[in-house]
């Protein structure tokens, strides 16, 4: 019996103690646009790290749109949140998402994709934290010049279809540096085709490059340029649909983690590769530096570039991520 009473009051203590520690422990959001995108569940994962490591909790939640999201900072805001991370849905609610931010005396860092104001103009005092958009488009193009070289493509019957997501700033960098460094190596400008994506996904892509096939049936063999993975995903199902064979058609993404199931197919696709950056580093150091702006008045930097790039292939994509901690 008297066991007993003691180990109640033991494990009465410890609920009491864990409660009291649980209200303590610092809150900290982590806001993204598309959480379908292994991108940002990666980003997730690192954050969530983060917060284990330095002793905060994240706050993961989806912002698909701009009325989510201002709904999700009074939510982070009633729950005594001290700031949060962003991937905006829509880089022009940058001042929107700001006013409520600081109405409630919270703390923004903005990860990918940079605050624009209503003319579009960079919101450069808000902290960014982003990988390097020209020059890993420069790598695309870059890389797909390459290919095509090794696989000794009459350039005459080649084409690059380049599917646009101009009015985010990120990708339009990209796809620019893309074709700037295709056209910097040799590739005729007559036959780089644009054609924009009505939405930053598969099937926004894959209808783009679907009526971009149809304008140009001469062409035997495509480069596929694009901003994301699944830009290049939606290009290279159109391909496929149209009947070229996985020979004929070269597409590198960006991201690299959305292409593991691409890549893991038994049979190799269109789909040659893809530039994977460091969602792991954009994940935990935005939080990070969130964290020691909140507990040591550590002022973040304005603009912190993430460089480093590896392409992943069938051949080493396993082996690469595997070296991140990204399997
Ligand atoms: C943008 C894209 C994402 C990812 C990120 C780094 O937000 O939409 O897919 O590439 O930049």
């Amino acid at each position: 019996m008297h066991k007993f009473t003691k180990a109640v009051a033991v494990i009465g203590l410890s609920l009491i103690m864990s409660h009291s520690a649980m209200a303590e422990t610092m809150k900290l959001g982590f806001l993204v646009k598309q959480p379908e995108e292994p991108w940002f569940q990666t980003e997730w994962a690192f954050a969530d790290k983060a917060g284990k490591d330095l002793g905060f909790d994240v706050i993961k939640i989806a912002v698909p749109d701009g009325e989510k999201t201002l709904n999700a900072i009074d939510s982070l805001a009633a729950s005594g949140a001290k700031g949060f991370v962003i991937c905006t849905p829509d880089p022009k609610l940058g001042s929107a998402i700001m006013a409520k931010a600081n109405s409630y005396g919270l703390k923004v860092i903005t990860v990918d994709d940079q605050f624009v104001t209503a003319k579009g103009k960079p919101m450069e005092n808000v902290p960014l934290v982003m990988m390097a958009a020209s020059k890993i488009g420069e790598r695309q193009g870059n890389e797909l010049w390459k290919e095509m070289n090794n696989r000794k493509w009459n350039v005459a019957e080649t084409a690059v279809m380049a599917i646009t997501s101009n009015e985010l700033d990120t990708a339009r960098r990209r796809t620019n540096g893309s074709m700037d460094a295709l056209k910097a190596a040799g590739f005729p400008e007559k036959q780089i085709y644009q054609v924009p994506s009505k939405s930053n996904d598969i099937p926004g892509s894959f209808d783009a490059a679907n009526s971009m096939l149809v304008q140009h049936p001469e062409v035997k063999n495509w480069l596929i340029v694009g901003f994301n993975d699944n830009t290049i995903l939606g290009g290279v199902r159109a391909t496929e649909g149209q009947g070229f064979k996985p020979e004929n058609v070269i597409g590198i993404g960006i991201n690299g983690v959305d292409a593991v199931n691409e890549l893991s197919k038994s049979k190799a696709t269109g789909f040659y590769g893809s530039l994977l950056p460091s969602p792991d580093i954009h994940g935990y150091k935005s939080i990070e530096m969130l964290y020691n702006w909140e507990t040591k008045g550590v002022e973040p930097e304005k603009f912190t570039e993430v460089t480093d790039v590896v392409l992943i292939t069938r051949d080493n994509f396993k082996a690469e991520l595997e070296k991140k901690g990204l399997n």
